[in-house]
């Protein structure tokens, strides 16, 4: 069976809808957010029939604690709770999820697994909700129904018959409420493994980790105020219009009052223009456009840490005849290690910060200077800054620049990374981490009464090589598009497929539950948006945004279909099935997650009164010690770091690519072949490049390419019949999506400093594509 389905592989093609229209490229010059967004929001709910249901649905979207919270992305609600805050991409998001259409056991008898494998992507999630649990029969290769019961303990008999508990793996996708989550961690621990991988190992490991060493906290520490009241911002690495277009809102807000705006990104993406503020509904009306970029910097990839050494090296060379450029009171009593930074950045000449950054001399004085000036500053940051090799030290040199201004505990100011999903933030607050502290596991352990292991656990990448060698036999999933997400996919897909049982807790169908185990199951949930009746009624969830606030999340909707479950109860079915002999009472936590809350109470950190402090109207913000100046580092100051500068240069011939999202899709999930902000239409194997780049290789625009990347392991990766699009961004780079690109990420490019996989940092040769023959 197994055969004919890698017949079907096609790891060449675009994951989107099957295209059937030409590439058109043009420039987009409307405002970002506006009337583009409002007509394609349109179209979204027109295409998921939705127009009136999808209406009401989005109207309890976000508002003050009544409704279900926003799956779009981590950015934190409008405070005031007065607004209607919602965006184009959360909509698309959320009718996503409420679909009409149905994927039944009537479906899967018609569909081998051979056959769905031919699928496109697209085509697996278009057919719609998963609706009961399904098991896979290798005689038939279909998927088959199989009853709740006997679905767990298929899954409790394979864990409890293997040789160690650190054969198995439990993945989170950063969805999962704050309460699926402890008890998920919970389950596993005791079961006996940290093996906990999460999407945040492909995402914000390198944040966590710099801000941890240099502050204490994992965490951003801004919260909406300081994006209220900051008079700069450094938006860095991060595309908002598409993948965070609430912050254009404060972003709209902040320029209006006069603030800085200054996007540090190799393409100018559409939030560095101007916006028409989604919410207002004036300047919609009027069509009144704000504008949101003072300055572009357009940083060749990977070299954001030479663009703030820069801003160091001018403010030392300043405070030699000012003294008001550094905040000496505040580096005194709150830093250490300012004398060895001195030093490290004097050694750090401007021909390295040029070379390294790719942008001139004059622009980087020019931002220091501004960046100097401002009594308040933002530096927020995404997946530009931390997908790269040396990304930890990058976020460091945030810091560094940071402290030297004492942009840190102070109103307005302070290091604000924008997170992915959700609720990617609560899971590792919650306990999803592979890497997990001896004083977290030790308070966890004293209230939930077992002991848990300690030594540390797989990632994701260790978890692709465990299963390729066949030391992890099973692979659990909570939500999320593993074999598609992570790089190298069709090394990827071989592990996968090497397991002896994977099981997939999803709302969709999607290519994890076909590239699957010896045994492989399908668990459908609830999605967020839907109603998770408990003992006591309905029952509410929690997540944490990227600026730590914690929300109460109900969904109103009737669920998919009657044989769903919530995903506590799923995973309260897993466990006891796993555990016999468990003391835990899961059923019991699975029937009112109040219950849940109360030992999270006493469990975690800033969590005391939980369910009453959840039940506030607004929620409630998880206190940050640093943000009162008390950092909980090894000399309980705000650590400078002194790194040299990364090494980025690539032997000639070779580009630096970075993979990235469009416009219209949602990591795995594509909505279209089309990113309006990029002006493009109708297809995904694209490859933006400098056009001076495109012209030494001879290449006409939209020119058919293969791309071919370098790996450590010495292995050829590579995509054929791909189309170059010239575009404005430095030479020597390229940018393409993921996730079609992870092909070319080899699973041994891993950063050494976050063990991230360089998603953002592949090492690639482009060519012209043979012409076809005939
Ligand atoms: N609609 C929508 N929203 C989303 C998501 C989605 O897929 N769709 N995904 C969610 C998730 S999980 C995440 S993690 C976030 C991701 O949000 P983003 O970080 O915006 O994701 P990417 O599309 O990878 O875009 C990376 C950005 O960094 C820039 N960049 C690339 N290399 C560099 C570099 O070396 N330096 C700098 N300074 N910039 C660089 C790119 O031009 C691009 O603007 O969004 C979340 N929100
Ligand atoms: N090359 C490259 N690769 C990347 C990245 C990159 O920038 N470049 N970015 C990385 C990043 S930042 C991330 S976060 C990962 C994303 O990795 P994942 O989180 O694993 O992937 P998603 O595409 O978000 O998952 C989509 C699936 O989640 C399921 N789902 C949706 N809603 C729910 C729900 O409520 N409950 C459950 N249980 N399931 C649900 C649906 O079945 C859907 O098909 O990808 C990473 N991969
Ligand atoms: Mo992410």
């Amino acid at each position: 069976m197994t055969k004919s389905r890698e017949t079907t592989d096609n790891f060449n093609a675009g994951r989107g809808p099957r295209q059937d229209r030409e590439l058109v490229q043009h420039d987009y010059t409307h405002p970002a957010a506006g009337w583009g967004a409002a007509l394609s929001v349109g179209n979204v709910l027109i295409k998921n029939r939705r127009p009136v249901a999808g209406t009401t649905g989005m109207l309890r979207m976000n508002q003050e604690g009544k409704g279900f919270d926003c799956p779009g992305c981590a950015w934190p609600d409008d405070r005031h709770g007065l607004k209607l805050d919602l965006c184009e991409n959360g909509v698309k998001h959320t009718t996503w999820e409420m679909t009409p259409k149905r994927v039944d056991a009537a479906f899967f008898a018609k569909h081998t697994v051979a056959e769905l494998s031919s699928w496109t992507d697209y085509e697996l999630e278009e057919v719609g909700r998963l609706t009961e649990p399904m098991v896979y029969d290798e005689a038939s290769d279909k998927y088959v129904p199989i009853s709740w019961d006997d679905a767990f303990r298929l899954v409790g008999d394979e864990l409890r018959g293997l040789d160690s508990p650190h054969q198995a793996s439990f993945y989170t996708s950063g969805r999962l409420s704050n309460e699926a989550t402890f008890l998920y961690q919970w389950w596993v621990r005791e079961y006996g493994t940290n093996n906990l991988p999460d999407c945040s190992n492909m995402c914000h490991e390198a944040s966590g980790r710099a801000l941890e060493a240099a502050l204490g906290t994992g965490k951003g520490l801004c919260d909406l105020p300081d994006w209220d009241h900051a008079d700069l911002f450094l938006i860095m690495g991060v595309n908002a219009a598409s993948n965070a277009p609430r912050m254009l809102t404060s972003l709209g807000e902040a320029s209006k009052r006069g603030a800085q705006i200054i996007h540090i990104n190799p393409m100018i993406e559409a939030a560095s223009r101007d916006t028409i503020v989604p919410h207002d509904f004036l300047d919609m009306a009027l069509f009144r456009a704000t504008k949101i970029g003072d300055m572009d910097v357009q940083v060749r990839i990977g070299g954001d840490m030479a663009v703030l050494r820069s801003i160091a090296k001018v403010a030392f060379e300043r405070a030699e005849t000012d003294p008001t450029v550094i905040d000496r009171d505040f580096v005194e009593q709150h830093t250490e290690g300012f004398e060895a930074y001195r030093e490290a950045v004097a050694r750090t000449s401007w021909d390295q910060l040029v070379r390294g950054s790719g942008v001139s001399e004059e622009q980087l004085r020019d931002l220091a200077d501004r960046y100097l000036r401002a009594e308040r500053a933002i530096i927020s940051w995404c997946l530009g800054v931390t997908q790269h090799e040396n990304s930890v030290d990058a976020i460091r040199e945030i810091v560094n620049v940071l402290l030297l201004r004492g942009h840190i505990g102070k109103l307005g100011a302070g290091p604000s990374p924008v997170r992915g999903h959700s609720n990617v933030q609560g899971n590792r607050t919650c306990g999803i981490d592979n890497r997990p502290e001896e004083a977290w596991l030790a308070r966890f352990d004293s209230v939930a009464g077992i002991v848990s292991p300690r030594e540390h656990g797989l990632d994701t990448v260790d978890t692709i090589k465990g299963l390729l060698d066949g030391t992890v036999k099973v692979f659990v999933a909570l939500g999320g598009n593993f074999v598609l997400a992570v790089p190298d996919t069709e090394v990827a897909f071989r592990a996968l497929r090497n397991a002896e049982l994977t099981v997939q807790v999803s709302t969709k169908l999607n290519r994890s539950h076909l590239v699957h185990g010896r045994k492989a199951l399908i668990l459908p949930c609830f999605g967020r948006t839907e109603q998770d009746h408990g003992v006591n009624g309905n029952q509410s969830v929690t997540a944490e945004d990227a600026m730590s606030y914690i929300n109460l999340s109900q969904g109103k909707r009737k669920p998919a279909s009657p044989h769903l479950r919530s995903e506590v109860g799923i995973l309260a079915g897993m466990a006891s099935a796993t555990l016999p002999d468990s003391k835990t009472p899961w059923a019991w936590f699975a029937e009112d997650y109040d219950r849940i809350r109360d030992v999270m109470a006493d469990a975690l950190e800033g969590f005391e009164d939980f369910n009453l402090r959840a039940r506030e109207r607004l929620g409630f913000r998880i206190a940050q010690p640093a943000r009162e100046r008390v950092f909980r580092t090894k000399t309980g100051k705000a650590e400078f770091h002194a790194a040299p500068l990364g090494d980025i240069e690539l032997p000639a011939g070779q580009f630096m690519l970075a993979t990235q999202r469009s416009h219209d899709q949602w990591n795995t999930t594509i909505y279209s072949n089309d990113d309006r902000y990029r002006g493009v239409k109708n297809s995904r194997t694209i490859l933006f490049m400098n056009p001076q780049d495109m012209a030494e290789l001879g290449l006409e625009e939209f020119a058919r390419i293969d791309i071919e990347s370098f790996s450590r392991d010495a292995r050829t990766r590579r995509v054929t019949d791909y189309q170059a699009v010239s575009y404005k961004i430095p030479r020597g780079n390229v940018i393409g999506y993921m996730p079609e690109l992870n092909v070319l990420c080899g699973l041994e490019e891993q950063s050494s400093q976050s063990d991230q996989p360089l998603m953002k940092h592949v090492a690639v040769r482009v060519t012209k594509s043979a012409p076809v023959a005939g």
